[in-house]
């Protein structure tokens, strides 16, 4: 499943209080102050990590406490501090304060991170007061209190290629293929309808995020099929790859073609510019000798796209469509 809206509660931890003491030994018979400071409450942060997929594990554990700051003791004996949680969240998160709708942080990359709530300031013990005049205050603080917020969790996926293709094309097997994810496959169409992201792996350092969002349909503008409201998760990828069905029960790729840009163009012109690449899925029903796309990779070349032509199923070409979309992502 999809989640791509969470709210959360975060309440940081409470600084601990500030001791009064004073020092008390055989020999030394008005020892000065020694009660040391309260340790600072924990805070909260979000950090942005591109192996989270969506925020489903916050819809069911939406509470979080960061440690309070333990209080401050004699012989001038520092409080510890509370621990920091670190929440992870899937780049392309959004955050806003539910009480005030502001938005907070937008997450764009993996591993950045936002203070989310802050841990209370420890207080001050009576060392700190003593001054030449006040030799032996019995004057401590309290701690702060720890900030606490009410926070709206949006994503938009990040995703550097978002796969588009009408339905029962072959998305969510070529995203399988691709990648770990492991979105539905159904020899029907609309069997994905809710996005999905996986990441596509070539190497130690080499990776990039791969979409595959519910199948266009002609006049998805007009609200045939599941409409086009999910292009919006695809609106910051770098790259669209179509997908087009080159089995003989689909309709004809350049027919595909013609119906994939007028849904992409009627939900914004941007969204048409990021268009690079098409591929041709299923060739593994087309004989060797039968398959001739040089009508395809002519329209491809008018419109300045890349031509590939794959397999979902068997993996044929999904290696070098893999590299090649890689490489452009780097350009
Ligand atoms: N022969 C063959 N079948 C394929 C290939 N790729 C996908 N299929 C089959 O096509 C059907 C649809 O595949 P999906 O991956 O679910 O297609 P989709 O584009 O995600 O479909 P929706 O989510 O419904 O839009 C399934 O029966 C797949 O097994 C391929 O390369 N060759
Ligand atoms: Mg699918």
């Amino acid at each position: 499943m999809f989640v791509d809206k969470v709210k959360i509660r975060l309440v940081a931890g409470n600084g601990g209080n500030g001791c009064a003491s004073f020092r008390r030994e055989k020999f030394v018979p008005k020892g000065g102050p020694d009660g040391g400071d309260g340790g600072n409450g924990g805070s909260i942060y979000l950090v942005a990590d591109r192996g989270m997929n969506s925020l489903i594990n916050y819809r069911y554990n939406p509470y979080f406490r960061a440690q309070d700051g333990a209080h401050g003791r004699g012989k001038k004996m520092h409080g510890k501090n509370g621990e920091d949680l670190y929440l992870k969240v899937p780049v392309g998160t959004i955050v806003k304060d539910v009480d005030t709708g502001e938005v907070l942080f937008d997450f764009t990359e993996h591993g950045q991170e936002f203070r989310a709530v802050k841990g209370g300031r420890g207080g001050r013990g009576n060392v700190q007061f003593a001054t030449p005049t006040n030799r032996a205050p019995r004057l401590a603080e309290n701690g702060e209190q720890g900030e606490e917020k009410f926070l709206l969790l949006e994503v938009k996926i990040m995703a550097d290629v978002g796969i588009v293709g009408l339905p029962n094309a072959g998305k969510s097997s070529l995203l399988r293929k691709a990648s770990a994810a492991r979105p539905r496959v159904e020899p029907w169409p609309f069997t994905t309808i809710s996005p999905h992201v996986g990441v596509v792996r070539l190497g130690e350092e080499s990776s990039f995020i791969m979409a595959d969002i519910p199948g266009l349909t002609e006049n998805a503008h007009k609200g045939v099929g599941l409409g086009i409201r999910f292009l919006k998760h695809i609106e910051r990828t770098k790259i669209i790859l179509l997908l087009i069905d080159i089995s003989p029960s689909a309709p004809s790729p350049l027919n595909q073609i013609e119906i994939l840009l007028n849904e992409i163009v009627s939900y914004s012109k941007e969204l048409r510019k990021k268009i690079r690449a098409v591929a041709v899925n299923k060739i593994d029903l087309i004989p060797e000798e039968k398959r001739n796309f040089s009508y395809i990779i002519k329209k491809a070349d008018e419109l300045g796209w890349f031509f590939f032509k794959i397999s979902a199923l068997s993996g044929e070409g999904v290696d070098k469509l893999v590299k090649e979309l890689y490489s452009l992502l780097k350009e």
